[in-house]
């Protein structure tokens, strides 16, 4: 078993990480070399950059790949599916018509490389969803339970998009220090690519049937972050090795949706997914899915965590500690009675900053209720029956929802 700590927290002062070989000598950019010979990207530096910048893995493609346009037929099909819902993003297109997210080179027509990166939140020695915990308890996804140490020195909500878009600027901004000027976005969740499909390209995983960017080692407890460059890539690095689909016959995410949204294996029909539901939709959460819903206020984890590749990676997978994304106690199984009370003054207190404020204070609210419902506990029924009778239509329908199941139990 290979057991290695890595502590990190982002930092660019220590450059020991990077290989001599890896750096671009100072010669190649003021010789004029660089002018004989197009600026190149290299596997080596590329991946040394990240590491430094505080990723665990990071994986370099040059665009288009070789399955962009299987890549671009699946995003084509799954919107066309209405999978989609209501994330109209996701369904933007360019002037021409294209689907802007199908491939890179839509939105960015200069891109000649992708760099993906991996930073692991699986927190080691952490529970899972899945298993028992006291009654009375929700469940918030891993995700959304970082923390860091504000500049007084107070512990604070993180988010991973403000956490690792530092990162990859950092790094972004290295290699323009080393290789000049050229093209270049830096992106975390919130650029029009898919991120998955990259990383996949960049050799730093396979789609799992749970539709996650599965990393053999550090499994698919990670955020994925891009960086886009007008740069190409040296011939023996443009082509990553790719990393096989270990997923085999096993079938345990799909068999574990409560909500059946990955009956179509690799796919996700994300209108039916909680993470969907409890964050991205708006308004009320349709009956057919709420007692299924079960404790989960804010997220989903548990298709990752029947995953046996987590499995792996929480026993015997690095442990990663990152100062900037430090997982809070009260935010792991946390209390619903506790979640219940806070007013919007607790909430910004506790969720500004946090990747959970995007849910809204009336959309937690939303679904507290649900998981009330789904509790047993006939005594959240006084606070259900206030919320019950509130203005706001999600919250008043999961209530009423709840009160009528709890009464029929
Ligand atoms: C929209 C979105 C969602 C939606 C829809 C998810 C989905 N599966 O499409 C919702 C809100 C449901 C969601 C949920 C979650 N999300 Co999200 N989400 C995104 C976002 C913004 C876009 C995803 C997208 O384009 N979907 C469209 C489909 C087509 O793309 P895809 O699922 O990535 O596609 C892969 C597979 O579907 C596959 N595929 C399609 N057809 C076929 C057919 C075959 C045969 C095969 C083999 C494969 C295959 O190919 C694609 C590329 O690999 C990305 C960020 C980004 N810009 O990419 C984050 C992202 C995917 N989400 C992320 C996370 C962490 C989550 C959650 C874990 C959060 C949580 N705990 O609640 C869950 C995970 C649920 C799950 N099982 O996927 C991470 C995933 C990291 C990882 N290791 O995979 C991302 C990359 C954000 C980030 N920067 O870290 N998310
Ligand atoms: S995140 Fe939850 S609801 Fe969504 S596909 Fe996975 S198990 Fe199903
Ligand atoms: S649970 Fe099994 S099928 Fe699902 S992603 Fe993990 S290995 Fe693949």
């Amino acid at each position: 078993m290979r057991v290695f700590r890595q502590v990190f927290g982002g930092s660019m002062s220590d450059r020991s990480t990077i290989p001599e070989q890896a750096t671009i000598p100072e010669r190649d950019l003021t010789t004029g070399l660089s002018r004989k010979r197009p600026r190149e990207l290299s596997r080596e530096h590329a991946r040394a950059l990240a590491l430094e910048a505080g990723f665990q893995e990071a994986g370099l493609v040059a665009l288009p790949y070789e399955a962009e346009a299987r890549d671009a037929e699946r995003f084509r099909e799954w919107v066309g599916a209405g999978r989609a819902g209501t994330m109209g993003y996701l369904e933007r297109k360019a002037d021409d018509g294209q689907l802007l997210r199908e491939r890179a080179i839509v939105p960015f027509p200069w891109a000649r490389s992708a760099l993906v990166c991996f930073a692991s939140y699986s927190f080691p020695s952490s529970p899972l969803s899945t298993k028992e915990s006291e009654r009375g308890r929700a469940w918030i996804a891993r995700y959304a339970w970082s923390s860091k140490d504000n500049e007084r020195g107070d512990r604070r909500p993180s988010d991973y998009h403000k956490v690792l878009l530092k990162r990859m600027r950092a790094v972004e901004a290295r290699m323009h220090e080393q290789l000049g000027e050229f093209e270049s976005r830096s992106y975390v969740d919130t650029g029009p690519i898919v991120e998955r499909a990259l990383a996949a390209a960049a050799g730093l995983g396979w789609t799992g049937k749970n539709t996650c960017l599965i990393h053999p080692k550090l499994g698919s407890f990670g955020f994925l972050a891009a960086l886009l460059t007008s740069l190409p890539i040296r011939e023996e690095d443009a082509h990553a090795a790719l990393v096989p689909d270990r997923c085999g016959s096993c079938t345990r995410c799909i068999e574990a949706c409560p909500t059946s949204a990955l009956d179509v294996p690799y796919q996700m029909d994300a209108t039916r997914c909680i993470a969907y539901l409890t964050i991205e939709h708006k308004g009320p959460i349709a009956e057919e899915f709420a007692a299924n819903i079960g404790r989960q206020v804010f997220g989903c984890d548990i298709c990752q965590d029947v995953c046996p590749w987590n499995g792996k990676a929480l026993k015997s997978g690095p442990i990663i500690a990152d100062a900037e994304l430090e997982p809070r106690a009260e935010l792991i199984n946390p209390a619903l009675d506790w979640l219940a009370a806070m007013d919007e003054r607790e909430f910004e207190r506790q969720f500004n900053g946090s990747p959970v404020r995007r849910t809204g204070f009336l959309g937690l609210r939303r679904n507290i209720a649900i998981a009330m419902g789904n509790s047993g506990q006939a005594e959240f029924g006084r606070q259900l029956e206030k919320w019950a009778a509130t203005t706001d239509e999600g919250l008043r329908a999961a209530a009423r929802w709840a009160l009528t199941r709890l009464r029929r139990e």
